[in-house]
């Protein structure tokens, strides 16, 4: 099935979600220039964290108030813009239903009930339950989550002290396949140079909702500026599908196919780069054994790809290699088969041997590797804060008993595990939850299993802005100031060259809120374990990790951002012409002018491992990659798939005011065909359900989306009575989403099936 964009958007409006790149104004002042406002203004740069890409910003003070927000025009990549989100943080920090004192419930769990208390009566009450909980079942038996990006550090290293090993951030939520994959094929992550590409695939990326200013900008860059061809595989006409070349409306779950059919293409069409595989790839032999079967008329039948385009797409995309990419995309959780997914996207930039080249894919040049090349300190290397003697743990992680799971811990972990430990004790029962920055009520999948193991919990401490809808059936609730209310340690942004940021204090914060530095050293003070906690304040850490240089601190404080050097792909010639310019210590380039020869892989065989020994011994039947079949559905149900929307973050902001007037509800997008078989109109009340739950909401129809799938944003819906701009309105995602926990990346899973019926 594919529609073209002229004849979609003759016969249909462009939907709810027509508005995401209008929204995208260099802040909420919108058409004020910067300067414009006089009197006692002040700019502060910062980060911003209304979502966890966290651009740098700009924020400008009046009178002690943040009045708006702005990019930091000093971080190019970014444009000095930000988000709609990023533009409402000010309605975040003084909006009046946020938290500004710590809550002891007094109700039941989800009942509404509570108490302000003082801090030092609720670091009391969360020793005493924690340390008995240790005291009776081993400090294992108590979890610690928080969304990664900003601040997990601190309470991981409360976990650390405690002596527990259940450490989760989102990852197994969200990006965990795709960081897993590339550390089993490339041995870490690697980056994409959108901007620089002249031919991007794109597998549900959905960059122009799904925002990161660096990389939304960067294709948009690639497409406006630089005439980039953006193909588009999604079920649903998306905004990036609407500014695609070619968008094909794919069948949820089969994107593996596709990949893999454009690697039996380049193969034995003889378009891959030979001698890139011969000198950085492992495993190639097994590799093109195995896609032999996989032709572009198998991965027709099973995805509704035709045959015909999938195999012109790859002669394109070879013609455009090396400055081509097949973008391995962002939430990773469309299939169970994420590993084989994600890894045979890597599979097509392998063979066309895009690593390290512009408009391909390419490793963080970090301060160590760049000073390395560079002959000299031409970046400082900040230092990493350790504490010394912590207790040894020896109890194993719930979530890694399994061999095949073995590359996820540092990834993150598991976080729906802890639904099982505590729910079945398996491998034993978790008794105990701290949380930060994390909503799993709404984010995790499973609704109804995230109440129940909250239920049977001893004790629950959840840390955030707002009484989250998981929050409000914690013990207790702890504020945290905002992100424009505190000040944070220097973050590290690097690209394709070292780059530093920081966030600072933009505002005094409000009410009794404190920042993670502080309350979770008090805990740990609390808990008895204050040897553990060695520094002061913020101050402490930050000249720490500048290795006590306060002219560098007070720079990274003026600008916010820092960069450094000139950027580096190691095989671009040019880029290393002028790095070699730079540095005259420099490494001397190969006779080809790049430094093609100093590439090296953290891998076992120390190359890409295109098949590799390693994952068949942990997970057999795998060290190749390979198409499995997987059933999303049961045959009389819809697809149900979900994305986000430009206006809010996640599980976030549907409480902002500024954001919640935006858009407050969201509606199930149903193809006329489908809607006409079930009476259903435009605009209908209807019931949603399945095995794993039931939810109300209404109908869109539109023809942006394949007749057998429906869509909705993700994130509506709250059933906590606190969060009163967004309780019960829309449908609640996570309420319909199976409990899953895929093979190898251990993430969960959010497709699935369900039935509609009009109200
Ligand atoms: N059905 C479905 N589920 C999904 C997804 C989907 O598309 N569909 N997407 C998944 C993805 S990609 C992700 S990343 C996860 C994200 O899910 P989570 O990891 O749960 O993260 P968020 O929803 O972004 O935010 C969590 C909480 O952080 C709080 N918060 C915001 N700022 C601060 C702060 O400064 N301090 C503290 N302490 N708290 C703060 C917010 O109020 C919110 O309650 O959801 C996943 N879940
Ligand atoms: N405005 C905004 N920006 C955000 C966020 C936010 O909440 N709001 N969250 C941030 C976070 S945490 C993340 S992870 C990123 C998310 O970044 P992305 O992963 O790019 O975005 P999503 O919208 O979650 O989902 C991707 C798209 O996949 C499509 N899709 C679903 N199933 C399939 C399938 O089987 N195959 C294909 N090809 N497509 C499918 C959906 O329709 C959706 O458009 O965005 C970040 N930026
Ligand atoms: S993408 Fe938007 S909300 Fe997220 S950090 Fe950047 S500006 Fe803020
Ligand atoms: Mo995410």
């Amino acid at each position: 099935m594919k529609l073209d964009r002229r004849t979609f958007i003759k016969g249909a409006g462009i939907g709810t979600a027509g508005c995401a790149l209008a929204t995208m104004l260099p802040g909420t002042l919108g058409a004020l220039e910067r300067g414009q406002l006089n009197g006692s203004a002040t700019e502060v740069a910062s980060i911003c964290e209304m979502c966890s890409t966290r651009c740098p910003i700009s924020a400008r003070v009046v009178n002690g108030k943040n009045v708006s927000i702005l990019g930091n025009a000093k971080a190019k990549d970014f444009g000095g813009a930000v988000c709609a989100r990023g533009g409402s943080g000010h309605s975040q920090l003084y909006d009046k239903q946020r938290l500004v004192k710590p809550l002891k419930r007094i109700g039941a769990r989800g009942e509404g009930k509570w108490q302000q208390i003082e801090w030092d009566e609720a670091y009391q009450i969360i020793a005493n339950n924690l340390n008995q909980i240790k005291a009776q079942y081993g400090p294992e038996a108590v979890a610690f989550s928080s969304k990664s990006g900003s601040n997990h550090g601190f309470i991981f290293h409360l976990a650390k002290a405690f002596g527990s090993p259940n450490t989760f951030t989102h990852a197994s939520t969200c990006p965990g396949a795709y960081a897993i994959a590339a550390k089993a094929m490339y041995g870490g992550s690697v980056k994409r140079d959108l901007a620089d590409s002249k031919y991007i695939i794109n597998f549900g990326h959905n960059l122009y909702e799904g925002i990161n200013m660096a990389e939304t900008r960067g294709m948009m860059h690639a497409q406006t500026e630089k005439g980039a061809k953006l193909v588009v595989f999604e079920p649903r006409f998306s905004i990036v599908a609407d500014k695609a070349d070619e968008w094909y409306a794919i069948k949820p779950g089969t994107d593996v196919t596709v990949a893999l059919a454009i690697s039996h293409v380049l193969i034995n069409d003889n378009l891959y780069d030979r001698e890139f595989v011969q000198q950085y790839v492992s495993g190639f032999d097994e590799f093109a054994a195995e896609v032999q079967q996989y032709t572009p008329e198998w991965a027709e039948a099973i995805s509704d790809v035709p045959a015909k385009d999938i195999r012109r797409i790859a002669h394109e995309l070879a013609a455009a290699a090396p400055h081509a990419l097949m973008d391995f995309g962002h939430r990773a959780t469309f299939t169970p088969e994420e590993f084989e997914m994600r890894r045979a996207i890597y599979a097509v930039n392998v063979l066309i041997g895009n690593l390290e080249r512009k408009g391909g894919l390419y490793f963080a040049k970090k301060a160590s590797t760049y000073n390395k090349f560079a002959g000299e300190t031409a970046a400082p290397v900040l230092a990493k804060p350790g504490v010394k003697d912590l207790p040894k743990i020896s109890a194993p992680r719930i979530d890694l008993v399994d061999k095949q799971f073995a590359m996820i811990a540092a990834s993150g972990g598991i976080y729906q595990s802890i639904l099982d430990a505590t729910l079945e004790a398996k491998p034993y029962q978790i008794r105990g939850w701290v949380m930060s920055r994390t909503n799993p009520m709404q984010t995790m999948t499973d609704r109804a299993r995230v109440v129940a193991a909250m239920n049977k919990m001893d004790f629950i401490v959840s840390c955030d802005i707002y009484v989250s809808e998981t929050a409000a059936y914690a013990d207790l609730v702890l504020p945290e100031s905002t992100y424009l209310e505190r000040d944070e340690e220097i973050a590290d942004i690097s690209s394709k060259n070292p780059a530093y940021y920081v966030r600072q204090k933009v505002v005094e914060p409000i009410g009794d809120t404190r920042a993670s530095i502080q309350i979770f050293k008090e805990i740990g003070v609390a808990l008895g374990l204050g040897e553990y906690f060695p520094w002061d304040n913020i101050e402490t850490l930050q000249l720490f990790q500048t290795g006590n240089n306060p002219a560098l601190l007070q720079q990274l404080k003026q600008d916010g951002y820092v960069s450094y050097g000139t950027p580096l792909m190691l095989r671009e010639a040019g880029m290393v012409k002028q790095f070699t310019k730079a540095h005259s210590n420099a490494v001397a380039a190969d006779a080809d002018g790049t430094y093609a020869s100093h590439i090296k892989f953290n891998t076992p065989t120390g190359k890409i491992e295109l098949s590799s020994a390693k994952v068949e011994q942990l997970a057999e039947g795998r060290g190749v990659i390979r198409y499995r079949e997987v059933n999303l559905k049961k045959a009389d149900e819809l697809f149900f798939i979900q994305g986000k929307t430009a206006i809010h973050t996640n599980g976030a902001t549907h409480n902002v005011p500024m954001l919640a007037n935006l858009m407050s509800d969201n509606a199930m997008w149903i193809h006329p065909v489908t809607a006409n078989l079930l009476n259903i109109a435009n605009g209908d009340r209807i019931r949603i359900y399945n095995d794993t739950g039931s939810e109300e909401g209404h109908a869109l129809v539109t023809p942006g989306i394949r007749p057998d799938t429906v869509f909705a944003y993700m994130g509506f819906g709250s059933k906590n009575k606190e969060l009163t701009r967004a309780t019960g309105k829309g449908i609640h995602c996570g309420n319909l989403l199976p409990h899953v926990t895929s093979p190898v990346t251990g993430m969960n899973l959010h497709t699935t099936g369900v039935k509609i019926e009009k109200i």
